[in-house]
């Protein structure tokens, strides 16, 4: 599972913020069959018991197309379901917290959002970062932007994988990978798409091959 993560470029998240859960597992196919790398089910306002079903109902697809499901804020959630992995925000250990949760098959991102706590995640052993806002987004709209000048130096000081997010679209695609991104996080960009698998097609194919 180490190596599917240390290939993916793409990520893509199933946040109810923009999708309506019965349309979760319809999106789900779409993102897969698209290209995303990577699946993460986002869904802030529900309470673990609805997280849980809708990762069950993602599960099947995701598994049959090959894409590690991720479960966002939950790893009671991610161990009960033996989801893939699991995504944390910035609490204090909050790696060591999930890890010790879902065990050593599952695995476990962090969020960050400067420099200072890219190197720290680094250090508590998580096994990929997110690394934003780059832009403002209204998908987490109360975050400030951090922008797109660090990205090169986080690829020198990190050695994980680095996921740079926030308001990444098809417009800004070019720009962040000039900035040195390598991967990169993209939700409300798909999820309000007209054609969403189109989309993430169009997007994979920039990244793949510039
Ligand atoms: N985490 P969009 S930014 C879920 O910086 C999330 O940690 C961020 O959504 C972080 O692609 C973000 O719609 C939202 O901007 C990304």
């Amino acid at each position: 599972m180490l190596t599917a993560l240390q290939n993916a470029r793409l990520y893509g998240i199933v946040d109810l913020g923009y999708c309506r859960a019965d349309d979760v597992p319809a999106m789900t196919r779409a993102l897969c069959e698209g290209g995303v790398d990577i699946l993460q089910l986002r869904a802030k306002k529900l309470p673990a018991v609805d997280v849980e079903e809708l990762a069950l109902q993602m599960l099947p697809i995701t598994r049959a197309l090959g894409v590690p499901l991720v479960i966002n804020d939950h790893p009671q959630v991610a161990a009960s379901v033996g989801s893939e992995g699991v995504h944390v925000g910035q609490d204090d250990d909050a790696v060591a917290y999930a890890r010790s949760i879902v065990g050593p098959d599952c695995f476990v991102g962090k969020s960050t959002h400067s420099l200072a706590q890219a190197i720290a995640a680094q250090e508590e052993g998580a096994d990929y970062i997110g690394f934003g806002p780059l832009y403002a987004t209204g998908t987490k709209p109360d975050y400030v932007p951090i922008g797109i000048h660090d990205i090169a130096e986080v690829h020198r000081l990190v050695q994980l994988p680095i996921y740079c997010i926030g308001g990444v679209n098809p417009a800004r695609i070019d720009e962040v990978l000039h900035a040195g991104a390598q991967r990169v996080v993209v939700v409300s960009a798909f999820l309000q798409a007209p054609d969403v698998q189109e989309s993430v097609r169009e997007l994979k194919n920039r990244l793949l091959h510039g």
